[in-house]
């Protein structure tokens, strides 16, 4: 079966909007889920899976390991940072002076690193983290994998593992996110019980990680039920943004800016963010990074480029995309630079 999810929107200019967010049950008939998944990649650049397979038990276990790492007093968890770019990081994002509301773990997703890293995130039971994060990345890897085989289907690749071989290539530069936004201050302590002042309808939204597209090939995504997620509708010319409405039964998928290079822009790196507000409780979140490796190269696949959408990317190693990534803000929209005019 295949569900579309109808959401409101919230928005200051659009109140009466209603915007379909793909929902895709991945135990549905495959030729079904291709269609879906191209169209939602076409249209959003996002979409979220249901009986995507990966058990329960991986993915409390990962959250578990996360959420007990963050309620470590700020002394202990300062000696797993700073992230540069990997380790543990409070408010600062990347280099180049971008700032959030949130705390973060950033791991290199190949086993090796994983096990130097466990060794001052989590000294007294290094090898269980370890093997926590194995198993977990392993899972979504193979999720990722299946989405870009289908992706690649859809498109009509000759070879429809291209995406995918990267992504299990042994030197894929692949990353796993933990992401911890605590409840925002306003909340806590909570209110007085002789207070008139009512603090429910208060609606004041922040900002808590900023506006971004994720460099990577594709993005596999878990929270818990605290909303805070927002896409940009890539259809729309002003901003309006989507709020995905959190469901710990899915994952988030999206579109990443090497995804969108390969198909010629067909498939839309979706720009995205994170709000908070008075009423949010703490959210919590694990961002899978399918990477390429860092020598391969990154180029628009023959059979997406047409005489009706002439090939618009230059060909660029992910090394090479990497080292401007990390020389612009978060916000920046990194790709336009690799654009033939
Ligand atoms: C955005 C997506 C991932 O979270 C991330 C981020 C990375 C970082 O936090 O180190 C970057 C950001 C992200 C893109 C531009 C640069 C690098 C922060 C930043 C300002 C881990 C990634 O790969 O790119």
């Amino acid at each position: 079966m295949v569900v579309l999810s109808v959401m409101p929107m919230h928005n200051d200019h659009h109140h009466n909007n209603i915007v379909p967010v793909p929902i895709i049950d991945m135990s549905s008939r495959r030729d079904m889920k291709v269609e879906l998944i191209l169209k939602a990649c076409e249209d959003f650049g996002f979409f979220q899976v249901i009986n995507h397979g990966i058990p329960d038990k991986v993915i409390a276990r990962m959250e578990k390991f996360g959420m007990d790492f963050f309620s470590l007093p700020a002394s202990e968890k300062l000696l797993a940072g700073p992230a540069n770019p990997f380790g543990y990081g409070t408010k600062s994002i990347g280099s180049s002076g971008d700032t959030g509301d949130l705390e973060y773990l950033l791991l290199h997703s190949n086993p090796m690193f994983v096990s130097q890293r466990a060794r001052t995130i989590s000294p007294n039971n290094s090898k269980e983290f370890s093997y926590v994060v194995n198993e977990y990345v392993g899972e979504v890897r193979e999720l990722a994998c299946e989405i870009l085989d289908l992706i690649a289907q859809g498109l009509g690749l000759k070879d429809c593992g291209v995406f995918s071989t990267m992504i299990r290539d042994i030197d894929s530069d692949s990353l796993l996110r933990l992401n911890h936004y605590p409840p925002s201050p306003s909340q806590s302590p909570s209110p007085s019980p002789f207070s008139c002042k009512s603090t429910s309808t208060t609606n004041t939204t922040k900002i808590r990680f900023g506006e971004h597209s994720d460099p990577q090939i594709i993005t596999i995504l878990h929270s818990n039920n605290v909303a805070g997620l927002q896409i940009l509708s890539p259809s729309s010319a002003g901003s309006l943004w989507i709020p995905i409405m959190p469901n710990p039964a899915a994952f988030c998928v999206n579109v990443g800016d090497v995804l969108q290079a390969m198909t010629n822009g067909r498939l839309v790196s979706v720009r995205h963010r994170v709000m908070g507000n008075k009423s949010n409780g703490a959210r919590m979140s694990t961002a899978f990074f399918g990477s390429p490796p860092l020598h391969a190269w990154i180029s628009p696949m023959p059979e997406t480029i047409t005489r009706f959408r002439p090939c618009c990317y230059k060909s660029f190693t992910w090394s090479e995309f990497k080292n401007v990534m990390y020389s612009l803000r978060l916000g920046h929209d990194r790709l336009d630079l690799f654009r033939l005019d």
